[in-house]
């Protein structure tokens, strides 16, 4: 059996962490977030016997990307979370004695099945644990690593993380990485037993002298590789990373048959970049495809420290194949519960105003909106804006004369704090020749999910003003018709004060 974090000292420390998280006013609140310490990628996923699964990248002993375990939680509406005990634990030795690094969950014939990156000084490893039938304990493959080396004669940048799935009797699996002076790759595997691996080849590279430095620069080295089917088309998602440069979700359309995969287009997952890292999916009981992305810090490592918890688990996603062809993304709709206290505003023109609206004010807000825009013209939702708007985060949506979309966050006065990152974020915005936007933006303290027209962007802010940077307000550059506005208030997901540690 994994052993738990019972060691006196370490339970001290991490109920201090969590005391300290909860009084933070930029932690969210129905957002997923570490009882305290550090919390990066979603893993392991998985809806298992009507029990959504949800395991992270968790440091519970600092706010730092160190010794990582595997914290999890478990849900039955995606919306209020459990705490459940540290499922991985870095081993005292073995390969994985410097942390346990992302994988998935498999079903292995009834048996729970882990499959991670063992870390061991600067190399990842894979790496099998076999969990109890409630998936709350795990115990490591003696024979880890499953897979000792990555493949013989290939120059990598790195070899890491994992999709992991059954076809035609057999597993099959990636393991993301980079050809040095070539590209991210994704390594393709095969086995009967989730321990012996044959190597197969890269199921696709990509070429890093194309649109270095763009958004969608597909990165020196491929990270949390995750391949699925929707209505016919594939996706291969990935991570796009090079060494303290890059980090931005991007993913592939295309054709997975036999041992390759043949792209028709490279995308942006999220306009966020790295606000939505990391990213992983699963196919739940219902048939949806639903993903989870890790929402970075845009603060100092000394505000991380001092707050005493860091990272934010984006809302959980369903993800749908677009008309257009591309992944259109939203938030599940069971977060519908934690709606309140409901304002609707009359459909009408915008006019070249803004207009503050005092019904809707704070900073746990879900606000849906429809705009219509002319050729040329802007849109503007307003929040987190002080009364003397010192302090406001601007959500922007605009139509070129050409038919082409934009949608942009201002965050450049989203905080006086100047230590904060305040760079605009933007991307793409698909419009039919009605120039209709379907706005949809979730204000959780900190954390900001946008999704217009299918396509999101997420992002960090940090008013310095929490306690009356919560106004709300519209307006128009040029003619726009607000078709539709609805704004509540979000409940909690999580009971107040810290939260307690592992049961
Ligand atoms: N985070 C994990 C790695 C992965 C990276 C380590 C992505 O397995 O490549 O915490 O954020």
């Amino acid at each position: 059996m994994t052993h738990e974090l019972t060691s006196p000292a370490d339970i001290h420390v991490a109920e201090g962490l969590a005391e300290r998280a909860h009084r933070d006013p930029h932690r969210p609140r129905f957002h997923f977030t570490s009882p305290g310490g550090w919390l990066n990628d979603p893993n392991g996923l998985t809806h298992w016997g009507g029990v959504y699964h949800l395991f992270y990248q968790y440091n519970p002993l600092a706010p730092a990307h160190h010794r990582i375990h595997w914290g999890h939680a478990t849900s039955t509406d995606l919306v209020h979370w459990t705490d459940e005990p540290v499922a991985l634990v870095p081993g005292a030795d073995g390969p994985d004695r410097d942390g346990c690094w992302s994988g998935v969950l498999v079903d292995d014939g009834g048996t729970p099945t882990i499959v991670y990156s063992g870390r061991h000084g600067e190399q990842e490893l894979p790496c099998v644990a076999r969990g109890s039938a409630d998936l709350r304990y795990w115990t490591k493959d003696p024979a880890n690593p499953v897979i000792t080396a990555p493949p013989e004669g290939v120059d990598v940048t790195a070899f890491r993380d994992h999709c992991v799935w059954r076809e035609n009797g057999v597993w099959r699996q990636l393991v993301g990485s980079g050809i040095r002076g070539v590209g991210g790759t994704a390594f393709l595997y095969e086995s009967e037993d989730l321990r012996s691996w044959r190597y197969i080849g890269p199921l696709l590279t990509g070429d890093a002298s194309q649109n270095r430095g763009e958004p969608d620069w597909s990165g020196t080295m491929w990270e949390c590789v995750d391949l699925f089917r929707l209505d016919g088309t594939d996706a291969l998602v990935f991570s796009a990373w090079d060494e303290g440069t890059t980090h931005h979700p991007l993913y592939w359309t295309g054709r997975y048959e036999g041992d390759t995969f043949t792209p028709a287009g490279l995308h942006r997952l999220d306009y966020g970049g790295r606000y939505f890292y990391a990213p992983q999916s699963t196919r739940d009981e219902h048939g949806r495809r639903i993903m989870f992305g890790w929402l970075q810090e845009g603060r100092t490592d000394e505000a991380d420290a001092e707050a005493g918890w860091c990272g934010v688990m984006s809302l959980p996603r369903v993800v749908t194949l677009g008309t257009d062809g591309r992944l259109a993304q939203a938030p599940v709709p069971e977060l519908g519960v934690l709606r309140r206290d409901h304002v609707r505003l009359p459909a009408s023109p915008l006019g070249d105003a803004y207009t503050r609206l005092h019904d809707v004010r704070g900073d746990q807000l879900d606000i849906e909106t429809s705009l219509r825009l002319a050729p040329g013209a802007t849109a503007r939702l307003v929040i987190r804006e002080t009364p003397d708007g010192a302090e406001r985060t601007i959500v922007e949506v605009s139509r070129a004369y050409d038919g082409s979309g934009t949608l942009r966050l201002h965050r450049e006065a989203s905080s006086l704090d100047l230590t904060v990152d305040t760079e605009p974020l933007y991307g793409e915005l698909p419009l039919d020749s009605e120039g209709l936007v379907d706005l949809r933006v979730l204000v959780d303290h900190s954390a900001l999910e946008i999704f217009a027209n299918g396509r999101p962007l997420t992002a960090r802010v940090y008013p310095t003003r929490s306690h009356d940077a919560v106004g709300v307000g519209i307006g128009a550059d040029g003619d726009v018709h607000l078709e539709r506005f609805d704004a509540w208030q979000m409940a909690s997901a999580f009971a107040e004060g810290p939260r307690p540690l592992w049961p």
